[in-house]
């Protein structure tokens, strides 16, 4: 293995918890849905048995409507983080699991990870019955997504910001600015222990966000309060939905069941992103289904549609990746949000700076769509930038400098991913 590789592993054993990896020592001291999901996928290198584990552990918190939560508390470290697990007392909320858990969820990857996690040793995933584990787990998550999340769109909403992964994207700033749901007073900040307040979202965002979340907890997360004021159809969360349904139809295939309803759903919703496209700015965009607009926002969710083979727009997407607007392969990885924009902040969060996990999943759709020079500048990029600042959290797409925490997981992870496959190489 190379230093960087070796390097990458040591950030993965020192930030495992037994059972699953934290996405960072200080910032994140509990298990997070999609970081688990994009751990899994480095973690198979290492060892495909953590790897699997780490995604059973996910699943063994699953509610009984099938939803995957956000975070499952490690309720020894619950005053670390906030809202932690004595916000969300998801024990006194009937459906919910054992384990103390937000009763959000986060974008549905799990299965595209679980497919790659068997396919990195086929025969011993068979002889550990993962794949025959993880399937049933992963058709209910998927229904959930469907019967309490979708709609007559065929899309799926989300209720919340952090549901995005992408929590304060300029998405969500006028409907945040309109939510009667705030907390007053000391806003809770243990998260700027650890990173720097520039680089975090602001305390009038976390007022919103804090009080959004009470709300749905108080209506025990059920989803049935019609008057919700944040519900809004993202373009990366459901092209991970659409892409992680074909990787379905493979597991299914596997495991010898009907792959056919998986590739339906996934064509469905490939079609169904559509009404997310946005003429004007030359990609698809987040819809706020409470007011009935589309964003008039360029942010890297609306990228993420490329992963999927038949999506109607690609060569548009394409164009737009290269542009002025995220400037392929003349700056650092892929901004979270347009170049040229007033909103363009290159430290603050998902307001401007490159992510590793959204650079990784573009690096796989160019790939896939044969545009191997470009996936293979963006793969090496992933790799040298985690390996010569200890892992950031993100990085300014400008000058490149880390941002956030460090020795960040899923940082390490998909460069040691990268690196496995070939798909970049250290000079
Ligand atoms: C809220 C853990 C998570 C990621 C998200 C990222 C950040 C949490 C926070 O950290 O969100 O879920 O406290 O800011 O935005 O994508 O899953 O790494």
């Amino acid at each position: 293995m190379s230093g960087v590789a070796e390097a990458a592993g040591r950030v993965l054993l020192e930030n495992w918890r037994g059972s699953y990896t934290v996405p960072a020592g200080g910032l994140y001291p509990h298990q997070w849905s999609w970081d688990s999901a994009f751990i899994a996928i480095g973690l198979r290198h290492l060892s495909v048995e953590r790897a699997q584990l780490e995604l059973d552990s996910l699943f063994s918190a699953q509610w009984a409507d099938g939803r995957l939560p956000q975070i499952v508390f490690d309720t020894r470290k619950d005053d670390g983080y906030s809202p932690g697990a004595a916000f969300w007392r998801s024990e006194r909320i009937t459906g919910s699991p054992a384990a103390s858990t937000s009763g959000l969820v986060q974008p549905p990857n799990h299965a595209m990870a679980a497919w790659l996690v068997h396919v990195s040793d086929p025969a011993q995933s068979r002889r550990r019955g993962f794949l025959e584990r993880a399937y049933p787990r992963l058709v209910a998550w998927h229904s959930y997504l469907l019967e309490r999340r979708g709609g007559a769109s065929g899309l799926a909403h989300l209720v919340h910001p952090w549901e995005s992964g992408m929590d304060n994207s300029p998405y969500w700033d006028a409907a945040l600015a309109d939510t009667p749901d705030r907390l007053a007073g000391d806003i809770p900040r243990p998260d700027l222990q650890h990173a720097a307040a520039d680089q975090r979202p602001t305390n009038a965002e976390y007022s919103t966000y804090l009080g959004l979340a009470a709300r749905y907890r108080d209506h025990d997360c059920d989803d049935r309060d019609a008057d919700f004021p944040f519900r809004f159809e993202d373009p990366a969360f459901n092209a991970l939905w659409a892409r992680s349904e074909l990787a379905l139809a493979d597991i299914a295939d596997e495991l010898g069941a009907d792959p056919e309803p998986h590739r339906a759903r996934a064509a469905a919703i490939t079609v169904a992103l559509e009404r997310l496209w946005h003429q004007g700015m030359g990609m698809y965009t987040a819809r706020d289904l409470v007011r009935g607009q589309l964003q008039p926002f360029r942010t890297v969710s609306g990228l993420i549609p490329l992963l999927l083979p038949t999506v109607r727009h690609a060569d548009e997407l394409l164009g737009t990746l290269a542009g002025e607007h995220f400037a392929l392969g003349r700056v650092g990885l892929v901004p979270s949000h347009d170049l040229t924009a007033e909103t363009f902040d290159p430290s603050r969060y998902w307001r401007g700076p490159s992510w590793f996990n959204t650079a990784w999943l573009l690096a796989e759709a160019l790939h896939d769509r044969g545009e191997h020079d470009a996936a293979a500048t963006l793969a090496h990029d992933i790799v040298a930038s985690a390996a010569h600042h200890d892992f950031p959290e993100y990085i300014d797409p400008h000058s490149r400098e880390p941002r956030g925490t460090r020795r960040f997981s899923w940082t390490a992870a998909l460069a040691l991913d990268l690196l496995h496959r070939g798909r970049a190489s250290v000079e």
